[in-house]
């Protein structure tokens, strides 16, 4: 069994990664690593390792000791804590990127999953139905990491026979785990705030409409990119992907089918500019038809799943 580290795993995306290529491949046969320990099911459901994701040496260190064959590299810093901390931000998402596409350049890994974002694309790129091919011009710091690791990705295919495989993520929303630093993490928290307090003061204005997905299509994405055939996967930068686009107004609206005195406020901050920067819909027909991805949640469903699930956790809400 080829083996799979993920890099960090305690992440909103990787802690739900970890669970479901554990149940898909086997616990041990998924070694979890980050920064620092992650939550007590991550802990206690297999191997956990302890990762700098920018050093090169100790990811070729788990790397031998598991015999790993296969990286998914999930740690980054986000959009709105780089604009925090630029220079750990481009460190971060890059060193770690050019560490492990060199570990498959020299064999020591075969395959690798490497997650791009929307953010790749600036207020020049088309708005709606925003290309796969297109201006790319980013004026965040994760945004310019993202564009220059995609072409990391291409360059370490084209001239080394990596086979390295990414999408660009629109903004991912969870119930299990919480995301960290993101301009779409809105979208996450307002959930939390409607069932704790009934009201929620939202970041953004309440007509930003930005491409958002369910954690269950981001994973479903993730994993079957990885085991769609190599001639399948044309793109070697990063596809496109979408799901849903709505406004905060829009997911309020959802929310009040279930709580119907919910009240929302708005109080746009720095994060606005981010996401007036982003697409409001994108074209991910690239995805669909090379391997097949299409989603299976709508804004609709989501909320009823998210709504659901938070009421029988109410751990989660205290
Ligand atoms: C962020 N959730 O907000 C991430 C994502 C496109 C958005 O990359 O930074």
């Amino acid at each position: 069994m080829n083996k799979i580290l993920i890099i960090g795993a305690c992440g909103q995306i990787g802690t739900a990664l970890t669970e479901k290529l554990r149940e898909d491949y086997g616990n041990e046969n998924v070694i979890a690593s980050d920064i620092r320990e992650g939550g007590k099911e991550m802990m206690e459901s297999g191997p956990f390792e302890i990762v700098d994701a920018t050093s090169k040496e100790r990811i070729l260190e788990v790397v031998k000791k598991h015999e790993v064959k296969q990286v998914y590299l999930m740690a980054a810093m986000l959009s709105a804590t780089a604009e925090k901390y630029p220079q750990k931000g481009w460190e971060l998402n890059m060193t770690s990127l050019l560490a492990v596409l060199d570990l498959a350049k020299e064999k020591y890994i075969d395959k690798v999953f490497w997650p791009s974002s929307m953010a790749v694309f600036g207020s020049t790129s088309p708005k709606i139905n925003t290309p796969q091919q297109t201006i790319m011009e980013p004026t965040t710091v994760y945004g310019i990491s993202k564009v220059a690791g995609e072409h990391w990705c291409n360059y370490y295919h084209e001239k080394y026979g990596v086979d390295v495989r990414s999408i660009r993520y629109p903004g991912i929303i969870s119930w299990k785990s919480l995301p960290g630093g993101g301009t779409t993490d809105y979208a996450v928290d307002i959930y939390f705030e409607a069932l704790k307090k009934g009201s929620f003061e939202c970041f953004l204005s309440e007509d930003t409409r930005l491409p958002m997905m369910y954690m269950e299509d981001a994973i479903d994405a993730t994993v079957n990119i990885m085991k769609a055939n190599p001639e399948c996967v044309k793109t070697r930068t990063s596809y496109n992907l979408a799901a849903i686009s709505f406004t905060p107004k829009e997911i309020a609206q959802e929310i009040k089918n279930y709580i119907p005195d919910f009240e929302i406020t708005y109080k746009p901050d720095f994060r606005q500019d981010i996401a007036d920067s982003w697409p409001r819909i994108i074209d991910d027909s690239a995805a669909r038809k090379d391997w097949g991805w299409e989603h299976a949640y709508d804004l609709t469903s989501m909320t009823k799943d998210i709504i659901t699930n938070l009421k029988k956790h109410e751990e989660l809400l205290s």
